[in-house]
């Protein structure tokens, strides 16, 4: 089972991805993960913070000569911005304490955080809760890259909609990446991403923020991952758990999602046809790649709602949590739309559930295995 966690503060001197039961034998380099780390940080309406930091990803272990090994897989990514932070991040208790947060901002973690921790400085919760570890994520998901690479599974997204403004373009293929990637919001739709970027900058001019929907496109995985015999193997439960994971999302779709709810059940599925050259395949693909909790064969569609970012440069109404008298929420350094970063988050979660989900399959001690299990089983399901 490939298991996978994060450490670090925002504001801390480092943040560490571990990923744990990756098989040996995967190609994996520094550049693999820094391509996406990089991706991350673009997308326009990004806040100061992305101009200092330059997040790149030095890999500790499990990997040797650029092929893994089998042991546990560490990446730590440096904060440039710490130096700046030094005292009020201080491992050791400085000489003057800095003031404590108190004024917690609607939407955040800041005050069911603080009240479930005990804390009186919020600060102890937002370096943390930041979506900055979403960094981390992104060298774990580079790593789950590598092992879908080898089986040619490629994971895609783009932008759909920011401020309500919605793409009307087709899907990415494998392909077009780096055209998705050039656009400033990471949209096919050149007219929409014109008004996107007039959204966030109006949003930014009135101090407040703007949110959206990103979609992932998973390419290449076979039929039968995931199950549907028990619950907590169902694919689609483990994608959309790892989407709502993602700081500010507040909702996920599986391909045609919450509209398959007004069709009717002749309009809503996707009929099987058989070709000799291709085997079983759709003409649609409304299920998003996925039915009874299992791949079927389709692409592998998710969307993702992200809420506006609540750090706000004119901040809402709240209370102080050191006195309970009403104020306005503190402000932070902030971006005012994050939704394209999302979405490469959004790739990093997606492809750790699909690696894991063939790690189950195909075994997950050595790729050279997973390969010959992985060749043994298409053929089977392919055999007219
Ligand atoms: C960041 C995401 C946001 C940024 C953060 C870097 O985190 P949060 O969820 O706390 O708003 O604002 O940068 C800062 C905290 C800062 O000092 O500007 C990221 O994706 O790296």
């Amino acid at each position: 089972m490939i298991e996978y966690s994060t450490a670090g503060e925002s504001h801390g001197k480092a943040l560490i991805a571990l990923v744990q039961g990756v098989p040996s034998g995967v190609a994996l380099t520094p550049d693999m993960i820094a391509r996406d780390l990089a991706r991350r940080q673009l997308g326009y309406g990004r806040g100061g913070r992305m101009k200092i930091e330059r997040d790149e990803g030095e890999i500790l272990s499990g990997v040797r000569f650029g092929l893994t090994i089998g042991s546990p897989i560490t990446v730590l990514i440096k904060n440039r911005d710490w130096e700046n932070w030094r005292i009020e991040m201080s491992v050791e208790a400085p000489a003057v304490p800095p003031k404590p947060l108190t004024k917690a901002r609607p939407g955040h973690a800041d005050l069911p955080g603080a009240l479930k921790t005990g804390q009186g400085d919020i600060r102890n919760v937002l370096e943390r809760s930041s979506a900055r570890e979403t960094a981390a994520r992104v060298a774990a998901g580079g790593v789950a890259k590598a092992l879908l690479a080898e089986l040619g599974i490629k994971v895609v997204s783009h932008v759909v909609a920011i401020g309500g403004i919605r793409s009307n373009e087709r899907r990415p293929l494998p392909g077009d990446l780096d055209e998705v990637d050039s656009s400033p919001v990471r949209c096919l739709d050149e007219e929409a991403s014109a008004r996107m970027v007039e959204a966030i900058d109006s949003a930014g001019n009135d101090g407040d923020t703007v949110g959206g929907i990103f979609e992932i496109i998973t390419y290449g995985c076979p039929p039968g991952l995931g199950d549907y015999s028990s619950w907590e193997r169902r694919l689609d439960s483990r994608v959309a758990g790892a989407l709502m994971s993602i700081q500010a999302i507040k909702g996920v779709e599986i391909g045609d999602g919450f509209s398959l709810a007004a069709m009717r059940g002749s309009q809503a599925h996707d009929e099987i046809f058989y070709a000799l050259q291709k085997g079983y395949y759709r003409e649609s693909n409304r299920a998003g790649g996925i039915e009874g909790g299992l791949t079927n064969g389709e692409p592998v569609v998710a969307r993702a709602a992200m809420k506006p970012i609540p750090t706000l440069a004119k901040p809402l109404r709240t209370v102080d949590i050191s006195t309970k008298k009403a104020a306005t929420a503190f402000k932070e350094r902030a971006d005012v739309c994050a939704v394209p970063a999302a979405a490469v988050v959004g790739e990093a979660v997606v492809a750790l559930e699909l690696a894991n989900a063939i790690v189950e399959k195909f075994g997950g001690d050595c790729l050279e295995d997973i390969m010959a299990a992985w060749k043994q089983y298409i053929g089977r399901i392919n055999k007219a």
